[in-house]
């Protein structure tokens, strides 16, 4: 299987996130691609960069005014003070219940804001270009899958993830949702009916959202239930999505802590919704966060049961696209990655 990969990537490195009120390290950084690069190339995998550019998809995917944010956003927050470069931006109010969203604030801090969903998506100077290659790698893996020219399966290695950056809003380490991006790819390529399939351990709030009034992209979610886990506000099972997209959203939420049995049990519901939505193509958001030695996760998958997960999926005979999203285990993600990657190939 052909893997998108970017140098590029390493471009988004801010230093610090906040947790409870404290500066924490971040927990995504770019050793997490290079770990997955590294364990690619020593298991004979071809990596290759990307030849499509994102910009028009992206334009129906996102909104143009929170594009054009994001790409001016480091020019802008060095024009707010004199020695910006040396720090790194956070919001601090944003456009809740009665307040309006509709006129963009002139403020830098305002606007980061009306643009985020949280404080945990820290801002770098390479920010948009990381996150553009990111989107141009779905695009260029979506092209190559949907030639049906040998190729059944693509894998973007690219952060930072998407899957929670929804319409016109980042969040959760995410700023252009390339799931959305290869899905909307697909489609326009060709596929009447494409299947998003979300594995990492939080809800893809974002790529829901984008999706949640169409019946052409079925989203598909298992992830930590949002009572206790990130992102809190939405992944709930009552989510089926609104009129057209009426029952094309599956959520299967899982306690906190569930062990790889209930995991598989849930993926196999997943993966029965999907068959029957005679999807022409899949997108795999795929988180490794789910892992029993991620640093901010609970469920407890081991080394073997992302074997498991790639026969499952291989076994769905469709063209696919993978997308790397969480996973903070930084240094298992190699092997991790792999072994869904190459039980995918067997099956
Ligand atoms: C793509 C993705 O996986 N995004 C996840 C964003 C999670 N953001 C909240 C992080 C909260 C960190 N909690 C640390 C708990 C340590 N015990
Ligand atoms: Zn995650």
């Amino acid at each position: 299987m052909i893997t998108f990969f970017n140098d590029s990537h390493q471009a988004h490195a801010p230093e610090f996130e906040f947790f409870r009120g404290e500066r924490v390290d971040c927990f995504e950084t770019p050793a997490r691609a290079e770990y997955v690069k590294a364990r690619l190339t020593a298991r004979g995998h071809r990596l290759q960069s990307a030849q499509v550019d994102s910009r028009a998809v992206l334009g129906t995917v996102h909104a143009p005014r929170y594009l054009d944010f994001l790409e001016h956003a480091w020019r802008d927050w060095l024009a707010l003070a004199p020695g910006n470069a040396a720090s790194q931006p956070f919001p601090s109010i944003w456009p809740v219940r009665s307040l309006r969203s509709d006129i963009e604030p002139l403020n830098f801090i305002a606007r980061l804001g009306l643009y985020s969903m949280d404080n945990g998506s820290p801002l770098s100077s390479g920010t948009w270009q990381a996150a553009k290659a990111g989107a141009d790698a779905a695009a260029s893996a979506a092209a190559l899958v949907a030639a049906g020219k040998g190729e059944r399966a693509a894998f973007c290695c690219s952060r930072p993830p998407g899957h929670h950056a929804g319409a016109d809003f980042m969040g959760g380490y995410c700023f252009l949702n390339n799931a959305a991006v290869a899905a909307q790819s697909l489609l326009d390529a060709g596929a009447a009916r494409v299947a998003i399939l979300d594995v990492d351990y939080h809800h893809g709030n974002g790529t829901q959202s984008i999706f949640y009034e169409r019946a052409d992209v079925l989203c598909v979610s298992l992830h930590g239930d949002p009572l206790t886990e990130y992102p809190f506000f939405l992944g709930h099972a009552d989510e089926t999505g609104q009129g057209e997209g009426e029952g094309f959203n599956l959520n299967l939420p899982l306690p906190a802590g569930s062990a790889s049995a209930r995991w598989f049990e849930a993926l196999e519901r997943a993966c029965q919704r999907i068959g029957r939505y005679r999807a022409d193509a899949l997108v795999v958001a795929l988180g490794l966060d789910t892992f029993e030695d991620d640093p901010i996760s609970t469920f407890a998958l081991k080394a073997g049961d992302f074997s498991r997960l790639g026969r499952r999926l291989g076994a769905m005979g469709l063209p696919t696209v993978f997308v790397l999203e969480g996973g903070y285990a930084a240094a298992a993600l190699g092997m991790n990655a792999v072994n869904v990657i190459e039980a995918f190939e067997e099956a």
